[in-house]
C-alpha cells in the first residue's frame, strides 16, 4: 500500500515499436486503472537486451515507448512511468531472486522456448533468466495487482511462487501479486497468422498495426488481412481470423461480439475489414497527434524521466534493504 492505495506495476519492452496488442491488451487498460492504484509503469529495457539489439535504435525506442506511455493517456505526475535501467534495485533483487529459483521453473516457461527457437544463435542466460528480472520488477514495488497479456500469466505465476517461497522462509517480506486481465482485446492476433499473438518483434509488418500507422496504411493491412473463405462474420474457433478481427473491432467501439455480428449480418469481408481499419484508425489517431506534440518538448519529457526514476528508487531502495538484511547481507555503516 501507499497512501492508502494498493500498488500496481506493468511494464513493455523497448523492442520494435508498439502494436494495437499492445495498446488494446495493455495501455488502454492502464489508463483506466490508474485512478484506482498506484501505479508504476516501466520502460523495460533491461529485458530487451536478452534479444542483440543496436545501441541508438534501443535508445530511441526506449524515450518513444516512455512518451507514447504519457500519449496514451498515462499522467506522469499521477503514475510513476520510469525506465527500468534507471533503477538498480532492478538488477540487484533479480540477482537474490535467482538464487532462489530451480532451472527446471525456467526451463518450463512457454516464452523462454519461444524465443530460443527464434534466436537459436543467442540463447543467453539473460533470456533464460527473464522471468526472474519480471519477478524482481513486481516484487520491488509489493504489487499488488500487475495487468497483462495471457502470454504472460505464466511469468505471474512464477513471480507468485517466488515471492511465496521466500516469505515461507524469511516471514513477511514481499506482497504476493495478483494478475489482472482486461475484459476485452486480451490477446490479439496477428493478421498474417491468426494463429499467432500480433507482436512488435514480427518480421512481417503486415502482421501487426502499429500505434504510429497512418489510416491508409491501417486499412491497406486490413484488407490484407488473413481469413478464411466461410464468408460469415461470426466469432468462433474454426474462424480464427475473422474472430480476431472481430475482437479488434469490439475493442475499438466498445460493441459486444453479438452487436458486431449483427451489424455485419448478410455483408461481405471486405465491408467489414474496411470497418475495422477505419475504427481502428479513429481510435489511435488521438494518441498519434498528442505523441507527435510530446515529442517537441524535450524538457517536459526529461523532467518526468529525471522525477519519476528518483520516485521508484525511493520505493525500490526500501524493499531492498529489507530483502538484503533478511538474505544475511552485512549492514551499511552510514
Ligand atoms: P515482443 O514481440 O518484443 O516479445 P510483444 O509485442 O509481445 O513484444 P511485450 O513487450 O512482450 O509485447 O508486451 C507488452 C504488453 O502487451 C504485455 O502486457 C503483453 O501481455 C501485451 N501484449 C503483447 N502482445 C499482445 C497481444 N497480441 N494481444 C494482447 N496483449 C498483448
Ligand atoms: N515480460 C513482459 C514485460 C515485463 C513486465 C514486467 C510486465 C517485464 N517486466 C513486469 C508486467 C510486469 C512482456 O514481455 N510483456
Amino acid at each position: 500500500m501507499i497512501d492508502g492505495k494498493k500498488v500496481l506495476f506493468s511494464g513493455m519492452q523497448s523492442t520494435g515499436s508498439l502494436t494495437l496488442g499492445n495498446y488494446l491488451g495493455a495501455l488502454k487498460n492502464w489508463v483506466t486503472l490508474s485512478d484506482d492504484y498506484e501505479c508504476f509503469y516501466s520502460v523495460v529495457d533491461m529485458h530487451s537486451i536478452t534479444v542483440r539489439q543496436d545501441p541508438a535504435e534501443l535508445r530511441k525506442k526506449a524515450r518513444n515507448l516512455l512518451t507514447l506511455y504519457i500519449a496514451a493517456g498515462l499522467d506522469p505526475k499521477k503514475n510513476c512511468i520510469y525506465y527500468q535501467s534507471h533503477v538498480s534495485g532492478h538488477a540487484e533483487l533479480a540477482w537474490i531472486l535467482n538464487c532462489f529459483t530451480y532451472m527446471g521453473e525456467l526451463n518450463r516457461m512457454t516464452q523462454f522456448k519461444d524465443k530460443s527457437a527464434k534466436h537459436a544463435d543467442n540463447i543467453n542466460a539473460g533470456l533464460f533468466t527473464y522471468p526472474v528480472l519480471m519477478a524482481a520488477d513486481i516484487l520491488l514495488y509489493q504489487a499488488d495487482v500487475v495487468p497483462v497479456g495471457k502470454d504472460q500469466l505464466q511469468h505471474l505465476e512464477l513471480t507468485r511462487d517466488l515471492a511465496q517461497r521466500f516469505n515461507s522462509i524469511y516471514g513477511d517480506v514481499f506482497v504476493v501479486p495478483e494478475p489482472y486481465l482486461g475484459k476485452s482485446g486480451a490477446k490479439i492476433m496477428s493478421l498474417q497468422d491468426p494463429t499467432k499473438k500480433m507482436s512488435k518483434s514480427d518480421e512481417n509488418p503486415n502482421a501487426s498495426i502499429y500505434l504510429t500507422d497512418d489510416t491508409d496504411t491501417i486499412i491497406r493491412k486490413f484488407k490484407r488481412a488473413v481469413t478464411d473463405s466461410e464468408a460469415r462474420i461470426k466469432y468462433c474457433p474454426e474462424q480464427p481470423g475473422i474472430s480476431n478481427l472481430i475482437e479488434i473491432y469490439s475493442a475499438c467501439s466498445g460493441k459486444s461480439f453479438a452487436e458486431v455480428e449483427a451489424e455485419f449480418e448478410g455483408k461481405g469481408y471486405g465491408d467489414f475489414k474496411l470497418a475495422v481499419g477505419e475504427t481502428v484508425a479513429d481510435t489511435l489517431k488521438p494518441v498519434q497527434t498528442r505523441f507527435d506534440e510530446l515529442c517537441k518538448d524535450k524538457a517536459y519529457i526529461d523532467g518526468i524521466i529525471k522525477e519519476n526514476a528518483e520516485k521508484a528508487n525511493y520505493y525500490a531502495t526500501k524493499t531492498l534493504r529489507k530483502v538484503q538484511k533478511k538474505v544475511g547481507f552485512p549492514e551499511r555503516i552510514r
